[in-house]
């Protein structure tokens, strides 16, 4: 039997989306097609990592444009165009310019290749996703928010660095939507198997918490101009390749919620399996009144950010 190689494509090729490429090329996943609306940097960017290829022994192919065919077959979308927050913008000023661009990528997505598993990274993210889902008419198993991965990986990264521990032996889940709300679950934190209380005291666990809440604020003002894109594109990466080689890791997304976690038809960060199909699974796991409550709250916020976006596309 005849394997042909995976594809994704990834709309937006400017620092997220050229960061996605990068990875997938390192990891000689997938061949890579980048599309913008800025063709020349599409076909620049992709042109630059292809002839790094044969330094970094890959056997993928990587090709840019402006032209939606470029991505038929795709076996999963990314999106990242958009507008990048700058310092002082809040998520929500992002919203109407954010909403026009995905509205269309998503009708051309829609006729090039509606097979595909979609993973939405334009910000605010939760209100994209839902906006992508209603225009891309997919089921929820299709269609996945990245954020979860990024800001437990800063989580897991400040841990690291308080207990001048190894990033490898810390598990920890942040639930809820991205954005101020989020709900980090130091309960569920483990290092090398010890929960995360053993080692560390209630305050520094607070300051942890708030820190990984501001984490993309604090990248934001110290850059003056975009946002973190190194680590958003690995968290992706994490997510493109658990699906394309049916790993079924869990992993934390914005996924659509039917009736989990008390929420109906709402994208939300939960804990989530990736497999070959795209979502597998919703993971559920007890939560004690103050963690519902902290995720009742973040869902409140994002059905908040759903309403005042769909009043601006009116
Ligand atoms: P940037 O480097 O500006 O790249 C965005 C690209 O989108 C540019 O190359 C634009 O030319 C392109 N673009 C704009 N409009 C269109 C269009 N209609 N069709 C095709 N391409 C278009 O930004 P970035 O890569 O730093 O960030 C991209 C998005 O990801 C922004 O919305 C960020 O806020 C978001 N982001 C989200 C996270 C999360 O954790 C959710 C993290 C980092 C960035």
């Amino acid at each position: 039997m005849i394997h042909k190689r995976k594809k994704v494509t990834i709309i937006g090729s400017g620092f997220v989306g050229s960061s996605c490429a990068t990875w997938i090329l390192a990891r000689d996943l997938a061949d890579v097609v980048l599309i913008d609306v800025n063709e020349g940097l599409a076909k620049g960017r992709a042109l630059d990592l292809f002839s790094a290829s044969p330094a970094t022994n890959s056997n993928v192919t990587l090709t840019g444009g402006s032209d939606y065919s470029l991505a038929e077959d795709s076996d999963i979308a990314v999106i990242t165009a958009g507008l990048a927050r700058k310092p002082g913008m809040s998520r929500s000023d992002l919203l109407l310019k954010n909403s026009e661009i995905m509205k269309n990528i998503c009708q051309s997505l829609k006729t090039a290749c509606p097979q595909a598993v979609f993973i939405i990274v334009s910000n605010p993210l939760d209100a994209m996703v839902s906006l992508a889902h209603q225009i891309l008419s997919v089921p929820g198993e299709r269609i996945l928010g990245m954020a979860g991965v990024l800001d437990t990986a800063r989580f897991k990264a400040f841990v690291a660095e308080k207990l001048n521990c190894s990033v490898r032996d810390i598990s920890a889940l942040v639930l809820g939507g991205h954005g101020d709300s989020m709900v980090p679950l130091t309960r569920y934190a483990t290092v090398g198997g010890v929960p995360l209380s053993v080692l560390m005291n209630e305050p520094d666990q607070k300051k942890l918490i708030e820190r990984t809440k501001k984490g993309g604020g604090e990248i934001v003002s110290l850059l003056k101009t975009g946002s973190a894109h190194y680590a958003p594109a690995v968290g992706v990466v994490e997510m493109i390749e658990s699906i394309l080689k049916d790993q079924k890791r869990i992993l934390p997304c914005s996924a659509l919620l039917q009736g989990e976690y008390g929420e109906q038809g709402v994208f939300v960060g939960v804990p989530c399996q990736l497999g070959g199909k795209g979502l597998e699974k919703v993971v559920e796991i007890p939560l004690n009144a103050e963690e519902q409550n902290l995720f009742k709250s973040s869902a409140q916020a994002v059905k908040a950010l759903l309403k005042e976006m769909k009043e601006l596309l009116k």
